[in-house]
């Protein structure tokens, strides 16, 4: 539910030329078997409309802002994510949807398997029913 919904910081290394995060293996409750990153996303576009079966994913605005809504079947939340070193992991059978990016936003994900066409639920009704 949205209530397994996790921000995760990320260490935050600072010194005179600027930061660096880091993401283990360890800070994550998943492996990931892929990397993939959301840029040039046109201004009013909207990404996700959809929700996964079995991936888990942690997404990060690597650079600029954008707001992920939520929803597990019965609430719906959003949540706003605009700092490099905080990361926001979405858990198995939740519905998202991405909008509001700034200009230059950058979305990285670091997913728990690589790409299936089968682990997604495309259309909202049949996610409802998939949550009964
Ligand atoms: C998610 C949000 C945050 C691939 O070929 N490999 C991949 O790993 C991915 C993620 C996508 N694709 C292809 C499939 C489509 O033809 O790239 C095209 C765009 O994918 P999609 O419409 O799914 O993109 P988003 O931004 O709506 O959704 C993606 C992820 O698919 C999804 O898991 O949670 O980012």
């Amino acid at each position: 539910t949205i209530n397994d919904l996790q921000i995760i910081s990320l260490p935050r290394i600072e010194d005179r030329r600027g930061n660096l995060s880091v993401i283990e293996k360890d800070i994550l409750p998943f492996e990931f078997k892929r990397v993939y990153y959301l840029y040039d996303v046109p201004g009013g576009a909207e990404r996700g409309g959809h929700a996964h079966k079995n991936l888990q994913q942690f997404l990060i605005a690597l650079s600029g802002s954008f707001d992920v809504v939520l929803h597990d079947g019965k609430d719906e939340t959003t949540v706003a994510l605009n700092l490099p070193h905080k990361g926001l992991l979405i858990p198995t059978g939740i519905w998202r949807e991405l909008k509001n990016f700034s200009s230059g936003a950058v979305c990285l994900v670091l997913a728990s398997d690589v790409y299936l066409e089968e682990d997604y639920i495309r259309d909202f009704n049949e996610f409802l029913e998939f949550k009964k």
